[in-house]
């Protein structure tokens, strides 16, 4: 019954659609072709699988101690699993040097190896899950405020041996998976208060990614992320998004927008158009800050909407990996992940749907009261009975079937936990 209804919906939208000379068969076909790279660390609140693990820090938190956080690895991997049964399509999972599969030996940050991340290359394969992967450069003795751009000889050399060693991880991974596997570097680094040495520590930070990157992968892409302020660090950013743009743009190298890094007002959408100038891709850290880099779960709000719309307009789909980077410990986990993935899903969806070649030809033309008419319709055409069709064809549940699902697995997994 409920199918047959979204089916005559999806009809109804398909001729609505077909109107403005968009073909939603299309549109399912490139919403099939649309791969998420979902972030291990939403699972058990950026902790790890470290014996040594500290607490989080590196100016990020995590809120809320909602029961059922995953424990282990098996756990993770049943959470991931779960949440992707949830989700159409296929993904890929973003792993973090910290999620290694480490058999409860202390392995040092500056020791780690691929053998390190067999396992997971193994369940990749098995669950049709391309990885991707992080450098971890907070929660550790050495972490301090500054890693890579430390004048520390000694702490400057660990972290850059630590980043070597994860872009040879990353390179196995692609390698195993016959797909690039993307490569994120964050570090936190940064000073809480005033400090006179600013052009020292960005020194410091290009000397150490020019020894990072020097030798060229084959079976990996580097990406870099900057972002504005972190807690305990909020007076200075080393690799704020000046230094990286400016790094990328030189070396030709992807960077990484996380919607959470910038001012308020400042659009993370209007940088595609800028910087797909100069650098060849983008990853994208799609979260959503409240107030302040919270990373909060993605919803469709306008950040989200318009980053999406940006993209699809630039004719840059293929040009973008879609990270997604959030993680809030107050609510269940694996709705956490399913409802950001499904939101993330819907941005999309509604900017494949935007009739570009109508609203460009009276942009074009002058026609200012068209464009505006036809941007402002698309927001309340029935773009969510593509949506739900998505769902029906790839056998997931349709809209808050999905409550049951997951309350079903609160109930049986994480309760025991
Ligand atoms: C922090 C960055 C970074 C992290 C993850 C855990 O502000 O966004 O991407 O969130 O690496
Ligand atoms: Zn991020």
């Amino acid at each position: 019954m409920k199918e047959t209804l979204i089916h005559q919906a999806y009809e109804i939208a398909k001729e609505r659609y077909a109107e403005l000379g968009i073909d939603t068969e299309k549109v399912l076909e490139q919403l099939q072709n649309f791969h998420l790279s979902m972030h291990c660390w939403q699972a058990d609140d950026v902790k790890g699988f470290e014996v040594q693990a500290g607490s989080l820090d590196g100016g990020i938190a995590v809120t809320g101690n909602f029961p059922g956080a995953a424990r282990n690895i098996d756990e993770l991997r049943a959470d991931i699993l779960k949440a992707k049964s949830l989700i159409p399509g296929n993904h890929r999972l973003n792993l973090h040097e910290i999620y290694g599969d480490f058999q409860g030996k202390v392995v040092d940050r500056d020791e780690v190896t691929v053998d390190h991340f067999k396992s997971w290359i193994e369940w990749g394969k098995e669950n049709k899950t391309p990885l991707d992967f992080n450098s971890t450069s907070f929660s550790h003795p050495k972490s301090g405020s500054l890693s890579l751009s430390n004048p520390d000889e000694g702490i400057r050399k660990f972290w850059v041996e630590h980043s070597k060693r994860c872009r040879e991880i990353a390179d196995a991974m692609g390698k195993a998976q016959n797909d690039p596997c993307i490569m994120n570097t964050w570090v936190h680094d940064g000073c809480k208060d005033v400090s006179v040495n600013h052009y020292l520590y960005r020194e410091t930070l290009k000397k150490s990614l020019d020894e990072i990157f020097a030798e060229k992968k084959d079976w990996m892409k580097d990406c870099i992320e900057g972002k504005i302020f972190g807690m305990g660090l909020e007076s200075f950013t080393v690799g704020s998004q000046d230094f990286y743009t400016a790094y990328a743009a030189k070396n030709n190298m992807m960077m990484t927008i996380d919607t959470g890094h910038y001012h308020p007002t400042e659009s993370p959408a209007d940088k595609v158009s800028a910087l797909l100038q100069f650098i060849p891709e983008l990853m994208l850290h799609v979260s959503r800050p409240v107030r302040w880099d919270s990373d909060h779960v993605t919803i469709m709000d306008d950040t989200t909407q318009e980053l999406f719309a940006e993209i699809v307009r630039a004719g840059a789909l293929e040009k973008v990996h879609y990270g997604l980077d959030f993680f809030d410990g107050s609510i269940n986990r694996i709705g956490a992940y399913v409802i950001g993935s499904r939101s993330a899903q819907k941005c999309m969806t509604k900017a494949l749907l935007e009739p570009r070649g109508i609203i460009s030809g009276h942009e074009l033309a002058g026609d200012t009261f068209e464009v505006l008419q036809l941007i402002e319709e698309g927001k309340t055409m029935p773009w969510n009975a593509v949506y739900d069709e998505f769902c029906v064809r790839n056998n997931v549940p349709v809209g808050n079937d999905i409550i049951g699902a997951i309350k079903e697995y609160e109930k049986t997994v994480l309760a025991n936990r």
